[in-house]
């Protein structure tokens, strides 16, 4: 994979602006928001932020620290899944959406056990994603990210070797071990084109010291994919008029 020049960088970034701001319309006053985590949810929370400014009224639930540290410094209201356990909306990114299943690979940054918690407490999952995340099969290019106990990775590591995966301890740029919110490892887990998603979904949720992973089997509810001729809605919700 060649790495990204600036100015494709920033054509990408467009893209990723235009679909969350098109996320952040989908609110409106008095819903519980799932919010997401990465660079385009970012953006999604930043364009809330905006909308809370202008004076819309929701509360938040934070799938990251990271994202709840961004959410505080924007004024935006936030809460716990504790005392929400039905979230109207979650708006989250992905690393691949599969044309078709809307399956997803999330995780790339380190947080699918909680987005994936917060998610499925939602009754709607609208993911946004410039153009580029968009696959035909899932697996082709991002590795299926593994949460794993630090106790016994390794042995963690060896039962996922076999059930096809090449995985690899995740390390920050500077070599230390990526930790997760939750104080756990992540093994990248290069799978190549998986041909069934929910068989594999099933065969890593029996494996032990796997905490979550970052397949997204059937609950995405509208995909917001930003391309160069503008927003695409993708989905069950492709039509549903906007609020
Ligand atoms: C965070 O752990 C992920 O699930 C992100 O939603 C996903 O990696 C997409 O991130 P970007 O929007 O930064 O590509």
């Amino acid at each position: 994979v060649s790495t990204p020049t600036t100015s494709e960088q920033s054509a990408t970034n467009k893209l990723k602006q235009a679909a969350a701001t098109s996320a952040a319309e989908e609110l409106q006053d008095g819903m519980i928001v799932g919010l997401g985590s990465g660079s385009t949810a970012k953006l999604v929370v930043d364009a809330i932020g905006v909308r809370i400014k202008q004076g819309l009224q929701i509360i938040g639930i934070p799938t990251s620290e990271q994202t709840a540290e961004q959410a505080r410094s924007l004024g935006i209201p936030l809460s716990t899944l504790g005392d929400h356990l039905k979230i109207d909306v979650t708006i989250d990114g992905a690393d691949e959406v599969e044309l078709g299943t809307l399956n997803l690979i999330k995780g790339g940054g380190g947080n699918q056990l909680r987005e994936k918690i917060v998610a499925t407490a939602s009754a709607r999952l609208v993911i946004t994603v410039d153009q580029s995340k968009i696959v035909s099969h899932l697996g082709d290019h991002a590795p299926v990210p593994v949460e794993v106990a630090q106790f016994g990775w390794q042995a963690t590591g060896q039962y996922l070797a076999r059930l096809g995966a090449t995985p690899t301890l995740r390390l920050h740029p500077d070599g230390t071990t990526f930790v997760t919110d939750g104080g756990n490892y992540i093994l990248d887990c290069a799978f190549g084109r998986i041909a069934s998603a929910s068989q594999l979904q099933r065969s890593l949720d029996s494996v032990v010291g796997v905490i979550e992973h970052g397949l997204f089997i059937g609950i995405t509810s509208l995909v917001l994919v930003g391309t160069a001729e503008g927003v695409q809605r993708l989905g069950a919700e492709a039509n549903r008029p906007r609020p």
